[in-house]
């Protein structure tokens, strides 16, 4: 065997995503109106900024899932089947997936995530504190069809996708996303999911436009990786935060708007911006438990039990694969 086989494929993966992050970039900004994908967010300096969104005063997601979580845990153990397998949409912070692991008798855990650091590092992490728990990670982008590892495939199948990430897609890539996880867990499977809920728009504002500002650093965040990776030269202090929630379209929108008449170079290729244009970078969708309700349901799943917190601020679903 070519001993260099890894290396070459791992190289080849670092530049697919770097092609595609190129291309992404270039259509997005060629559009009217100009848009960037929010999974642009995470490079090493997002991530470290997303976590530290995640504890803002403002930022109530978070703390609100873990507590729905914390409270519920036994119930969601009470529901899935032993010696199943836990397949993480996405790998971040360890938090949520110990408060299952810690209740649950799970025969393997299973992160799925684009970036092989992240995975790594959370992978490491869980094999040190739960010796006897299988971790199998597997490098992919987790909104595209992958398979599973061999070695969980007679096991029950269990998908977990907290954050509310979901309402960073659009809803018929939300529904793609379903469908999807669907097909990879497979007949039986179960899922359990964390989804942002619509609230007053006072909480959500304040939400996404923190007194701190680092939601702002977040969101400018993805033009001083467009200038490091792509060669850019984005003015970071042309262009301002900008959040707001469209209640006819249930989102909170974010872009990133130009001061000021400027020209930005990405690549060889000229954009142009006029005061005031604006560059969507993300779409946070917020649901009711009935639209949640019908979008599992047109998405091959049935919704087998809720929760919410008190304030009914925000939810996690136990889904069950329909058959
Ligand atoms: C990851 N995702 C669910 C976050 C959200 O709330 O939509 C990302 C985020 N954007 C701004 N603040 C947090």
């Amino acid at each position: 065997m070519n001993v260099h086989a890894p290396a070459l494929a791992k190289a080849h993966r670092l530049d697919d995503q770097a092609s595609a992050f190129a291309s992404d970039v270039i259509e997005g900004l060629s559009q009217p109106p100009k848009r960037l994908s929010p999974k642009y967010f995470y490079d090493a300096a997002g991530s470290e900024l997303f976590e530290q969104i995640t504890v803002l005063p403002e930022y109530y997601p978070t703390r609100t899932e873990l507590g729905i979580l914390r409270q519920r845990a036994g119930e969601i153990a009470a529901i899935i089947p032993g010696g199943a397998a836990l397949v993480e949409f996405g790998a971040g912070a360890t938090t949520k997936v110990r408060l299952l692991l810690d209740q649950c008798r799970f025969g393997a855990y299973v992160p799925v995530d684009i970036s092989g650091d992240f995975l790594k590092a959370q992978a490491d992490a869980l094999r040190r504190d739960f010796s006897t728990l299988n971790v199998h990670p597997v490098t992919a982008d987790f909104t595209t069809p992958f398979a599973l590892p061999e070695a969980v495939r007679d096991l029950p199948k269990v998908g977990f996708f907290p954050g509310s990430t979901l309402g960073n897609f659009e809803p018929h890539e939300a529904s793609a996303f379903l469908r999807s996880a669907r097909e990879i867990l497979g007949h039986g499977a179960q899922m359990v999911i964390g989804v942002d809920l619509e609230k007053d728009d006072r909480v959500l504002y304040d939400a996404y436009n923190d007194a701190a500002g680092v939601t702002a650093r977040f969101n400018l965040n993805v033009l001083v990786r467009i200038n490091r990776e792509l060669g850019g030269n984005f003015d970071i202090s042309g262009f301002i935060h900008r959040a707001i929630y469209n209640r006819e379209r249930h989102r909170i929108e974010m872009h990133l708007i130009a001061k000021k008449a400027q020209t930005v170079r990405v690549l060889g290729r000229s954009f142009s911006f006029h005061p005031g244009e604006s560059i969507h970078t993300e779409s946070s969708y917020k649901y009711s438990l009935d639209r949640f309700t019908a979008l599992a349901r047109g998405s091959g799943w049935t919704v087998r039990q809720s929760w919410t917190d008190a304030a009914g601020m925000f939810s996690v679903h136990v889904l069950v694969a329909s058959d």
